[in-house]
């Protein structure tokens, strides 16, 4: 996951005085991303970059692994949105990237994988 700054205009100098900085970006952090199994939300964070690790941690911790006979399908989402109230110009030209990894496993005797 990337959040970058990609420059720093008046108005986003106004709203974020040491934004020439550091090349961190603060779009991902008024994002909340939520990841659901079929149709049912599981794990939500934020898409800042402190939380990179958060969605796969808590997926672990609270998700029973999820085993699939041959021929079975299983349905995951994801969505993100940000609230009209939670920022202001701090994000003026700021990006966000993440990659999803999902990991199929055969089932085995011993220890379950963990996402990282
Ligand atoms: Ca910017
Ligand atoms: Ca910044
Ligand atoms: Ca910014």
């Amino acid at each position: 996951m990337t959040n970058l700054e990609n420059g720093c205009n008046d108005q986003e100098q106004g709203t974020e005085p040491n934004c020439d900085q550091n090349t961190d970006g603060e779009l991902g952090g008024v994002i909340t991303l939520k990841v659901a199994l079929g149709g049912v939300d599981k794990v939500t964070s934020t898409l800042a970059t402190a939380d990179m690790l958060t969605i796969g941690d808590d997926w672990n911790d609270t998700v029973a692994p999820v085993i699939m006979q041959p021929n079975e399908t299983r349905e995951i989402t994801m969505h993100w949105a940000t609230d009209e109230d939670s920022y202001g110009n701090e994000i003026q030209s700021d990006s966000l990237t993440f990659d999803s990894v999902f990991q199929l496993i055969q089932i085995i005797n011993g220890p379950s994988p963990a996402n990282r």
